[in-house]
């Protein structure tokens, strides 16, 4: 069992393996059993590759035993951070099947970001791209070498210079023991709370329940095309149901480079996909595009859309404009997911962001004393379940203020619940930017801004926006002349951190409002920049 893992307390893993959502079952072998039954069928497309089961399956055994001869053992931490190009599987698939723990990290993360969750993960192996949209994450390698001491190894999906080419690490499969069903599988990033990113540990139990249980309620079998357009390291497109649970009932998993119609509608046209997964801006740029593109996008039949809340307004305009079904997706890598189903009241699907996946994820909805709120009333949505964790990992003081002492995680969430037990997500009380489906953890990118010297102190806002819900606004209060919103997004940039943390706009103050304990009040601040908008 990994060091720093919280598992849920006996009496409920006991219960949730009663009921039926833990099987003993590892992500490894939902792979195996497909492989096993329709070995022929394409497993995975991208670009350059089309590999069916048996070769993705081929391939995952032959980079474990290449993983193995290189001292990799079950409990390993190795850092990845692949953009949605075919290799990703057979890695994904090999770490797991030897009990590695792979950490997801984003493509548009940067030193900041990697530096920390290769230090706080102790991760002993960085996987990476050449060359990716134009950033050389060789050069990152080489940073993040000299900062984290447990790095030992980077591995190159490409050309790997001095370091070690994935395509290299392979050998004969080897008979493995493979991890316990019980144990942690992969470390998901955190949206953030506060200051930097934390890790969720997921288990194989949990989470081949979390990819299973989705493709049931999407309605996926082995005809399903998904394709991955969001980066599949985020929770979504990889097991809402995603990539892993399209192959755990023999599907097809199409990836494309980018999410721009540009990339995807010629894929989805070439692959015929009938199921993808967006963000709103990108659904909304979906629509617009959908409107003049010579691509035919006849063949899907279902758009997920997540990660920040949609207007009802871009909901409606779904069905007419792209010809599928939408579904509105509510969910957390922190475990609980709420999903709308196919057979919903429209004004349901419309106006609401689904409701959980498992008939045992205990929900309360609290008002700041932490007591529930009246039927209909707007609260903190609090959760507990058979695929929520119980802590975050290695993290035991944010655990204390993250979970209720009876293991409830607190979401930040401001949800109101429906009789129909769907939810409607009106608001939050962490300080999360969220960008449109990207978050951005307020703190960190204040901590950065306060370092610089013409900065005296910062605070980072969520404006409204049209396309993304919110902006990001950097208030600042200036020591000596005030700078200009490109050098501070440059001093952000020198420093590492990832190009959608930097701040949309800025906003130079002589003050900040404080509360009555002298903490900046966020609130009056956002209402301040909305007043000035206005008048
Ligand atoms: C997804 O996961 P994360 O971990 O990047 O972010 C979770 C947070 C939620 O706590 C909530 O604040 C926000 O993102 N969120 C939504 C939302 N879906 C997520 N807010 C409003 N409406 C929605 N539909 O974002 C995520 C994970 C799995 C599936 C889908 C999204």
């Amino acid at each position: 069992m990994l060091d720093g893992f919280t598992a849920w307390p006996t009496e409920f893993a006991d219960r949730y393996r009663e009921l039926g959502y833990w099987r003993g079952r590892t992500l490894g072998s939902l792979l195996r059993e497909q492989a096993l039954a329709t070995p022929e069928h394409t497993a995975v497309v991208d670009g350059g590759h089309r590999w069916t089961y048996r070769e993705v399956d081929d391939l995952a055994d032959r980079l474990a035993a290449g993983l193995h001869r290189r001292g990799f053992t079950a409990g390993d931490r190795v850092l990845v951070q692949l953009p949605n190009i075919a290799e990703f599987v057979p890695l994904l698939f090999a770490l797991f099947r030897l009990g590695a723990v792979p950490v997801l990290a984003l493509p548009a993360h940067r030193e900041t970001e990697l530096v920390h969750l290769a230090q706080l993960s102790g991760a002993r192996a960085y996987v990476i791209p050449d060359v990716h949209l134009g950033h050389d994450h060789r050069a990152l390698a080489r940073t993040l070498l000299a900062e984290a001491p447990q790095l030992r190894e980077v591995l190159v999906a490409g050309e790997a210079q001095e370091f070690t080419a994935l395509a290299e690490v392979t050998a004969d499969p080897l008979p493995l023991a493979g991890p316990d069903p019980s144990d942690v599988a992969l470390l998901l990033l955190s949206g953030g709370t506060t200051g930097a990113p934390k890790l969720i540990p997921r288990t194989h139990d949990d989470y081949v329940y979390n990819a299973t249980a989705g493709a049931e309620v999407c309605g996926f079998d082995a005809s399903t095309r998904y394709l991955a357009a969001l980066p599949v390291a985020h929770n979504f497109p990889l097991a809402c149901p995603g990539l892993l649970g399209t192959l755990s009932v023999g599907g097809t998993v199409v990836l494309t480079p980018t999410p721009s119609p540009d990339d995807a509608f010629p894929l989805i046209e070439r692959e015929r996909v009938t199921a993808t997964a967006l963000v709103p801006p990108l659904a909304l740029l979906w629509l617009e595009a959908a409107e003049w593109t010579p691509a035919d996008l006849g063949s899907l039949e279902l758009l997920q859309v997540g990660g920040a809340r949609l207007k009802a307004e871009a909901a409606r305009r779904v069905g007419p404009v792209l010809g599928c079904a939408l579904q509105q997706v509510f969910g957390m890598a922190e475990g609980l997911l709420n999903y709308t189903r196919a057979d919903d009241f429209e004004e349901l699907l419309l106006e609401t962001q689904g409701r959980p996946l498992a008939e045992h994820d205990e929900l309360r909805i609290v008002g700041p004393d932490d007591r529930e709120v009246a039927p209909g009333e707007t609260g903190e949505l609090l959760v507990r379940g058979p695929y929520t964790i119980r802590g975050y990992y290695r993290a035991p003081e944010a655990n204390r203020a993250a979970f209720t002492p009876d293991g409830f995680y607190r979401s930040g969430d401001l949800v109101r619940r429906l009789p129909s037990g769907h939810l409607i997500v009106e608001g939050r009380i962490k300080d999360v930017i969220n960008r449109g489906g990207d978050k951005v953890p307020v703190e960190e990118v204040e901590n950065l801004l306060v370092a610089h010297p013409a900065v005296h102190d910062a605070a980072l806002v969520g404006v409204p926006d049209d396309v993304l819900g919110e902006r990001s606004c950097a208030c600042v209060i200036a020591q000596g002349a005030a700078p200009t919103r490109a050098e501070l997004n440059a001093h952000l940039t020198g420093r590492g951190l990832a190009a959608f943390k930097l701040p949309d706009r800025l906003v130079v103050l002589d003050a900040f409002p404080r509360t009555a304990l002298g903490k900046v009040n966020r609130r009056e601040l956002a209402a301040l920049i909305r007043e000035s908008d206005h008048g």
